[in-house]
């Protein structure tokens, strides 16, 4: 066995006992009551889910395994000379639980580069689709048509022990998480840069590597791809992308599958999509008003009418968070330190003054303050990445470690099938009239 994946299985192991006990003892405690309400408005609140590699709290923000991300942009080993954390780092950390040493993230890396080979026919399955199909569609088609490369199904069909499913949703999640840079270069190639594929460096870490396959050799970006990809990667488990690769996980659909329906998810532009989503509304604002660098003035009117056209304001409000996302204010220091004339970065900003007090006057909008999304499409132009619809594969190669991570516990921890209960209008009013009850029961 590999040094993490023994690692993986003492600290599961550990843990799948002390849950025991734990449930042995105090399952039967209530932890929350749900309303009417929360049935029918998204389950907004209802504490339903174990996620062990993240926590998000309202007001701070979230926590990986414990650590804010000012607190891993210092503690994560790093590139040599840079000083972004290396994501392979985090993986790690939400893996195991423990922050990794430099040889430990090193190992990680090389894991990776061992695992990343892509079979051709994903290649072929991508170019089977008209070259203008949405990035995030050639994506989830590339993942399905890795999915022949699995150890889960394949074991599961020969008959797997269920104490065993752990040990393949680990090397299924090891080299999902390889490939997935190659996939993903190979599809902003193949839309944006005529086809002209970029071999992979085996010399560099998993994000740098990344930024090199697409094409962006200044170190400034790769810097930022590791940022990136270390902020995106996990929110906690009720988020859509992440709560849907728990679900679809938990009837052992294996990790590709798993993965691709979370990805699906991340397409909706509530979601993961609201990063092009930004881009485009600033750059549509942008044309309107034929400027690129729009006054607060401008900008809050603008707003307005997108408002009055019944339209959400992309990269605003969030499910959870009541305050500004730490994953914005990490991505405008990035902004500060190596870009504070960008007029595109500066927009940002400025939107960022004008929109809050907006959105805090209308009663039905409980966060006005911006998420992950407000910013990251900036930064991106900045070096030229344009490309804004294809900004949302990027989050999905981040969001791989931390749903893979969490997987891998699912499995080593035994959960079940998820199967929560629904009810019909019909049953409720029966319910509210005193003729039936609602719990199913
Ligand atoms: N602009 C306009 N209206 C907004 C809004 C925004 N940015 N944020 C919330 N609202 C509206 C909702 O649409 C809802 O209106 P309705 O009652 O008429 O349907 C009302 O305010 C109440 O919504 P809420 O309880 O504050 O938010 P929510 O939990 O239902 O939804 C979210 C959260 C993120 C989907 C919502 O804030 C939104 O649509 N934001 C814009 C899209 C976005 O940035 N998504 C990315 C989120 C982060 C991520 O997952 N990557």
């Amino acid at each position: 066995m590999g040094i993490i994946k023994d690692t993986f299985k003492q600290k599961a192991d550990a843990a799948a006992a002390e849950i025991k006990d734990i449930l042995k003892e105090h399952g039967n405690k209530v932890i929350g009551e749900v309303t009417l309400s929360q049935a029918y408005q998204g389950m907004r609140g209802i504490t339903g889910l174990v996620s062990e590699t993240s926590l998000l709290d309202s007001q701070e923000g979230i926590r990986f395994r414990g650590y804010t991300i000012p607190e891993l942009q210092q503690k994560l080993p790093k590139a040599p000379g840079g000083t972004e954390p290396l994501p392979e780092g985090l993986f790690y950390l939400m893996l195991i639980g423990d922050l990794p040493t430099k040889d430990d993230v090193e190992h990680v890396t090389n894991v990776w580069q061992r695992r990343s080979h892509v079979p051709n026919h994903v290649f072929e399955a991508i170019e089977a689709l008209p070259v203008n199909t949405h990035p995030m569609t050639q994506f989830v088609v590339a993942i399905m048509a890795l999915q022949t490369e699995s150890h889960f199904a394949k074991r599961y069909a020969e008959g797997m022990n269920k104490k065993d499913y752990w040990d393949a949703v680990f090397d299924d999640s090891m080299d999902l998480i390889a490939r997935l840079p190659r996939v993903a270069a190979y599809i902003y190639r193949r839309k944006y840069k005529d086809g002209e594929h970029i071999q992979p460096n085996g010399l560099l870490d998993w994000a740098g590597n990344f930024a090199h396959m697409l094409g962006y050799e200044d170190e400034e970006f790769k810097e930022l791809m590791r940022l990136y990809m270390t902020i995106h990667a996990d929110h906690e488990g009720g988020n859509v992308s992440a709560h849907a690769v728990h679900l679809v996980g938990s009837a052992l659909a294996d990790p590709y599958l798993s993965f691709a329906a979370g990805m699906n998810g991340l397409a909706g532009p509530l979601h993961g999509l609201a990063n092009q989503e930004v881009v485009k509304w600033i750059f549509e604002m942008n044309e309107d008003l034929k400027t690129d660098s729009p006054t607060k003035d401008q900008i809050a009117e603008y707003v307005k009418k997108t408002l009055s056209e019944g339209k959400v304001v992309p990269g605003y409000g969030h499910a959870v968070l009541r305050k500004t996302d730490p994953r914005f204010t990490a991505q405008m220091e990035f902004g500060k330190k190596h870009m504070p004339d960008d007029k595109l970065v500066q927009t940002v900003w400025n939107v960022y003054e004008v929109v809050p007090p907006i959105l805090q006057s209308m009663a039905k909008i409980k966060n006005p303050w911006p998420n992950v999304d407000a910013h990251s499409g900036s930064l991106l132009v900045h070096y030229g990445m344009v490309e804004y619809e294809y900004y949302t594969v990027l989050f999905g190669v981040s969001r791989v470690l931390g749903v893979m991570a969490s997987l891998c516990w699912s499995r080593a921890l035994g959960f079940p099938i998820e199967r929560p209960k629904s009810v019909t209008t019909e049953l409720v009013k029966k319910w509210l009239k005193g003729e039936d009850n609602i719990w199913g029961e």
